[in-house]
């Protein structure tokens, strides 16, 4: 009788820890045409990279009703913020530079509300690629049309390599988020031909390039951490990319 009492109490027990473990992510979509159909979806390594680390994945569509936003974010713990097509320039108060590429206003305008309603419940983001930088035009901030525009070394950020491999160094700041999980400098891979150029405020820059695109920046108040590669896209080839998601995860149980 004791010991099925005991029995009890422990999986109750282990039930809450696990229960507790379990941060609820938001994954934004991307949006696409399939025939005749416009359609949403999310990238499987996004998907796998959150499962990986102890979370649970939930697919946010986009969509333009302020209170269905709030909501999406209220029932979530955490915001993944995925790549995709460029930003258009009107959100960040600038004309179409020759070599601005394909955007969704739609898409723009949902991240943007999304990304500043998490900011005012504090709740946890994480930003990969164009992730990073919706995440910094959302607080203010603004992009490079093309990493051409950065300067006269600026190197190919737009790799021909597969995803899963590097192609770049980045230095990476001490005490930052990005050195808990990857050390003071790692390779990582590079498919933007977009940076930022003004860092929105009270943002910190964490990780660069060689030619000084920046690569990685985080939130001096706020849970938000952002990187300009794909982590998730090398998590099964460099085991250290997948401690990004992990760590994400820890710090959002905190
Ligand atoms: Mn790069």
């Amino acid at each position: 009788m004791f010991f099925f009492f005991l029995q009890n109490l422990f999986d109750k027990i282990s039930h809450e820890v696990i229960a507790l473990k379990r941060v609820l992510v938001g994954i934004t979509c991307s949006e696409y045409k399939d025939g005749e159909r416009y359609m949403q979806a999310t990238g499987e390594d996004y998907i796998n990279a959150v499962v990986s680390a102890g979370g649970t994945p939930v697919m946010l569509p986009i969509c333009q009703n302020t209170e269905i936003i709030k909501q999406q974010v209220e029932s979530v713990d955490a915001l993944l913020i995925i790549g995709g097509i460029d930003v258009n320039p009107l959100f960040y108060q600038q004309d179409c530079h020759f070599e601005q590429g394909e955007s969704s206003y739609c898409r723009d305008k949902y991240e943007i509300e999304l990304i500043q309603y998490a900011a005012t419940l504090k709740k946890p983001i994480l930003g990969i690629c164009r992730g990073i930088q919706v995440i910094n035009v959302a607080f203010g901030g603004t992009l490079y049309q093309d990493v051409k525009l950065a300067g006269n070394n600026i190197m190919q950020h737009t790799q021909k390599e597969k995803r899963s491999y590097p192609i770049h160094s980045i230095q990476i700041q001490e005490k930052s988020f990005l050195e808990e999980s990857l050390g003071k400098t790692f390779y990582v891979n590079s498919f933007h031909h977009q940076s930022i150029d003004k860092l929105a405020e009270r943002f910190c820059v964490v990780a660069t390039s060689h030619d000084g695109i920046i690569e990685a920046i985080e939130h001096i108040d706020l849970p938000i951490w952002a990187v300009q590669f794909h982590p998730e896209a090398m998590c099964k080839t460099y085991i250290q990319m997948q401690n990004i998601f992990n760590d994400f995860i820890n710090r959002c149980q905190k």
